[in-house]
């Protein structure tokens, strides 16, 4: 092994940490680390039994000459978070002890080394992703596992993939066929009783939207997804944008989510069509944010938080018509514009819980619900259900007592279930899940709009020496130091009416973001620029003051 291990030695000693979305930087950096997450995948799948682990090489909505490496759970979940620091321990280990630190892992996880191992790799379309991926598989290879392939995948079909291999007997080679087939196939079932004559017909809802692809891998997903609809009875009608995957340097540059929800514009690449949805999505089809622009060329967002109360009150509304006792709630961030969490808490009558930044504190809070509906603001979420969740309905079923006007809801909540890929956020089944509910509810996207107004919103960032000086409690809503910060942020927010302000260390980029909303925009440029400064007074500010 210490021969391949040579191919890929760690050339300086720059510190990288497994954050919440993996290992995340320049792609140039990323050799050793990919190949040593090869070696890691191979051991956790040994340490799970033999069952397969998931290596996905992206940079998801960062510029494309990044690049970066996240591992998957079997049961299709993000890499446990105790096995976080295991990663960087070894992604930091100087050559000469990696092979020890590596034994030290095996031994305390009793890792028998005879028994097989099994690595999904899949990656995205930086140019860099082809390169990394093979560091990742001679990475498998060398610790005597077993690599699959899956090539161009989005990162939620690869956590689909490693779901399904684990809980089902899907030979390898099906494993497209049976994620797409199961989108298209539940989503014309739940179209279906809005077609007549291979056109839809419910009051607002139009059946044409235009799909941003980033240029990445989303667009190659979509495509899939298009032709596996083919002939069905119902064909949604999906022009595909931003679609160049041949030209490195246009992968979410001005186009995608990410884009479309810092820029507040419509994503380049064609001309929006006054009124027609744009759905966006990011560099590995993990986020999707929805847009338009009105008939005076206005610009209209509606992010996570909208899609989220979209999702919660529909299936509420399957939940109330079933008669089945589950309980729903939904998941949101500190990011989340205060106007959704008034709407979905008063108006839906639905609980919200907030957790911390980052999916993979939404999804273990959304486990608690029957039904847990989690978005972030920025376009990535899914809904969870509990097992009692699935046994309810499977028992339905088989109670012949049971009344056909409960089933009818019954049925369609069982179909959601399938449409909905619970591993982690799909920017393409949630937009099919959108589509559904909006074509079931018969709304255009300006019906959709009008639930709630948002209220404007500020991010700023603010460069300090060191950023761990900030600490958060109470899911990022509140610092805890430095000391004085927090009170100096109430006396701010107080001043404006309807004001809310928060800030945090950013987990991915060295710097403290500052998150600011208010009832005007006048208040709120006002608001987050003062708390932007008085950060950069008390948390050891670098350059000059932000304005
Ligand atoms: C990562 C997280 C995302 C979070 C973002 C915050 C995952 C898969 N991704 O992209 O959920 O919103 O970080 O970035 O967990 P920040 O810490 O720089 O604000
Ligand atoms: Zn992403």
């Amino acid at each position: 092994m210490q021969a391949e291990i040579d191919r890929y030695p760690r050339k300086n000693d720059v510190y990288i940490q497994y954050g919440t979305a993996g290992f995340r930087t320049k792609a140039t950096e990323l050799d050793h680390v990919v190949f040593r997450m090869g070696i890691l995948a191979a051991l956790r799948s040994r340490a799970k039994g033999s069952a397969a682990i998931g290596l996905m090489i992206t940079a998801s909505h960062n510029p494309e000459p990044d690049n970066g490496v996240k591992l998957i759970d079997p049961h299709g979940e993000m890499l446990e978070m105790e096995w976080e620091e295991i990663a960087s321990r070894l992604a930091n280990a100087p050559n000469p002890e990696f092979q020890g630190e590596l034994a030290k892992v095996a031994m305390s996880n009793g890792i028998d080394a005879a028994k097989p191992a099994l690595v999904f790799i899949g990656r995205d379309s930086r140019s860099s992703s082809q390169r990394l991926a093979e560091a990742a598989i001679a990475g498998v290879k060398a610790y005597c596992g077993t690599a699959v392939d899956h090539g161009l995948v989005t990162t939620p079909m690869l956590h689909y993939y490693v779901f399904l291999r684990n809980t089902t007997d899907c030979p390898d080679a099906d494993l497209e066929k049976s994620y797409f087939s199961k989108l298209a196939t539940s989503f014309n079932v739940l179209c279906e009783p809005y077609v007549q004559n291979q056109t839809i017909v419910n009051k607002n809802y139009a059946n044409a939207l235009d799909f941003d692809g980033a240029n990445g891998v989303g667009a190659v997903g979509i495509d899939k997804f298009l032709s596996y609809q083919k002939g069905q009875n119902f064909e949604l009608g999906v022009h595909v944008h931003n679609k160049d995957l041949s030209t490195p340097s246009k992968l979410n540059h001005e186009c995608g989510s990410d884009f479309v929800k810092l820029q507040m514009k419509p994503p380049n690449g064609f001309k929006p069509t006054s009124g027609r949805r744009i759905v966006s999505v990011d560099g590995d089809a993990d986020r999707v944010v929805y847009s338009y622009v009105d008939s005076e060329n206005n610009f209209h967002l509606m992010d996570g938080d909208r899609i989220a109360t979209l999702v919660a009150s529909y299936l509420i509304d399957l939940v109330k018509g079933s008669g089945l006792n589950l309980n729903l709630g939904l998941v949101q961030t500190a990011y989340a514009n205060g106007n959704s969490t008034k709407y979905i808490t008063e108006t839906l009558n639905i609980p919200v819980a907030c957790a911390s930044t980052g999916v993979k504190h939404l999804h273990h809070k959304a486990l608690e619900f029957d039904i847990g509906v989690y978005f972030e603001a920025n376009g990535h979420g899914t809904v969870v259900f509990s097992n009692n969740a699935k046994n309810l309905v499977l028992q339905a079923f088989e109670d012949s007592t049971m009344d056909e006007s409960k089933l009818k809801w019954i049925r369609r909540l069982q179909q959601m279930m399938n449409l909905i890929n619970s591993t982690v956020g799909d920017a393409i089944s949630d937009m099919l899940l959108v589509e559904a509910i909006l074509l079931a509810r018969g709304w255009s996207i300006q019906d959709w709009e009008t639930a709630y107004h948002d209220l404007p919103s500020r991010l700023k960032k603010v460069y300090v020496k060191d950023r761990n000086v900030i600490e958060t409690v109470d899911a990022d809503r509140r610092c805890s130091k430095p000391d004085g910060l927090q009170e100096q942020i109430d006396l701010l927010v107080a001043k404006y009416p309807n004001g809310r302000s928060f800030v945090r260390p950013s987990g991915t980029e060295d710097v403290v973001r500052v998150y600011a909303e208010a009832e005007t925009e006048e208040d709120v440029v006002a608001l987050a620029e003062e708390v932007a400064k008085t950060v950069h007074n008390l948390a050891g500010g670098v350059g000059p003051p932000p304005s």
